[in-house]
């Protein structure tokens, strides 16, 4: 009898660990890894082909200096920022153009992705501000004159006052008032603008605005989120019309911020089943709605599953921001379920608790066959980058980029341009102006811009050389 119950029980576990194996390698075996060798990452890459668009990306609020919008508001609360630094002069970009061109030019970059300031441009509503458009279109002629193709963003995080204080990107009107926003950026910089972006990482700023709570309006509630969700997506539909009905060359897309997502424990379900959630909230659920012109979104603590048929169709690229990869593991009673840690890869000087991911460029590889295989879009890398003081990890942090797009170039999928985050150290939101993210050293005394670690690596991948 117990002879028998032994065997039972050794042949139950045995099966048990079959299944389990057998789980474990469904997840692992679709979800594949890959890892460049020191000898691939220090050889010279091949041209990049023909029209590829090598440049940097910047944003208005972190660069221009000058601004009076929602961001302004919450830098002037003590503690909201790290060391108190406030975005009032940020690089002094506004009044620096022409010597800020010069530099992308003299590191070779053909491309330039730019926030243009909604505060500016509308500061009271209805109420366009001419003098502000025309240093936009000076600015965009002053790069079609260096050869640098522009890329344009209407929305990178911050809000004309008059609109955060009715609700921000929750407020019912914001969809309209946005893409008629849209319609005159449309209308005044098409001539020479080609690309435009709508809005940068909608994720971000769902995130860090109504879940972590730590940006403007610093809330912390999943259903005010998951509304934050739906108003940006709406806009972004309304925005993508509006400029294609004033401009029916624009090319329009969103940046969306991606991050590899790993398990901690390898051979654990619950951290494959969670890195399979966050994936798809955070990597997947905007783009998929834009496929499908259905809004689906799963936060713990709320969800949505809204048909917006407006959205369907409302990209012809995809946009991707890279920075990190993160380790996954569940734990009951962790925020959110999760605890997230970097990988062993190099670390960003980004700071923050919990620290930011680790830089992983073969993550990027990983998430444009994950967005070819999804959408088919021509894929613009809109942003990638590391904060790094000593300028040491910048340099092979772009040659693993480099890699990773000539690999995905080689498979056939389509990627079309790499702006590199950033131009010049600037304004790095609540985190200040400490994390340097530039290939140009700036000297907050002087302003004075230098190049930095990594500017030279980054001209000799120039397509223009
Ligand atoms: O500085 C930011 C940018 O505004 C959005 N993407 C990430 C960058 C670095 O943190």
């Amino acid at each position: 009898m117990i002879r028998r119950l032994l065997l039972w029980l050794v042949l139950a576990l045995a099966i048990g660990t079959l299944l389990w194996g057998a789980v474990c390698a469904l997840f692992i075996l679709t979800r594949p890894t890959v890892t460049f060798t020191p000898e691939e990452l220090a050889r010279p890459a091949a041209d990049l082909p023909a029209g590829f668009l090598w440049g940097t990306a910047t944003s208005a609020h972190q660069i221009e200096g000058g601004h009076d919008n929602d961001w302004t508001r919450f830098e002037s609360v003590p503690g909201n920022i790290e060391g108190g630094d406030r975005s009032t002069v940020a690089t002094d970009h506004w009044n620096r153009m022409p010597e800020d061109v010069a530099l992308m030019k003299a590191i070779g970059a053909n491309a330039y992705r730019f926030s243009i300031e909604w505060s500016r441009l509308e500061p009271e509503e209805g109420a366009w501000n001419e003098s502000a458009w025309s240093r936009y279109q000076d600015l965009v002629r002053q790069l079609r004159d260096a050869g640098i193709t522009p890329m344009v963003t209407l929305l990178h995080f911050t809000l004309p006052n008059w609109l955060a204080d009715r609700g921000g990107v929750v407020a019912a009107e914001f969809p309209e008032r946005f893409s008629r926003f849209a319609a005159q950026a449309g209308r005044r910089l098409g001539d020479d603008v080609e690309l435009w972006c709508t809005i940068n990482e909608p994720n971000v700023q769902m995130y860090m605005g109504y879940l972590a709570g730590v940006w403007p309006p610093l809330e912390t509630s999943p259903a005010r989120a998951a509304s934050a969700w739906v108003g940006l997506a709406r806009a972004h539909a309304g925005a993508a019309r509006a400029l294609r009905s004033v401009d029916p060359d624009a090319r329009v897309g969103i940046a969306l911020n991606q991050m590899t997502l790993q398990p901690e424990w390898r051979y654990w379900l619950p951290d494959w089943l969670t890195v399979r959630l966050v994936d798809q909230a955070w990597n997947w659920a905007f783009y998929d709605a834009i496929r499908d012109g259905r809004v689906r979104l799963r936060l713990p603590g709320a969800s949505i599953d809204e048909t917006l048929p407006d959205l369907e169709g409302s990209a012809d690229y995809f946009g991707l921001n890279y920075y990190h990869r993160y380790l996954l593991h569940a734990v009951p009673g962790a925020p959110q379920g999760v605890q997230m840690r970097p990988g062993p890869g190099m670390q960003s000087e980004l700071g923050g608790d919990p620290p930011p991911g680790d830089s992983y460029p073969e993550g990027l590889l990983l998430l444009m066959r994950e967005a070819q295989k999804r959408y088919g879009l021509p894929i613009y890398i809109t942003e990638a980058g590391i904060a790094d003081d000593e300028g040491v990890m910048r340099g092979p942090l772009i040659r693993g980029h480099v890699e990773a797009i000539q690999r995905a170039l080689s498979e056939g999928i389509p990627v079309r341009g790499y702006f590199h985050w950033t131009l010049m150290d600037n304004f790095e939101w609540d985190k200040g102006y400490r994390p340097r993210f530039g290939l140009y050293r700036v000297d907050r005394e002087t302003l004075e811009r230098t190049p930095a670690g990594g500017a030279t690596v980054f001209a000799a991948f120039s397509p223009e050389r």
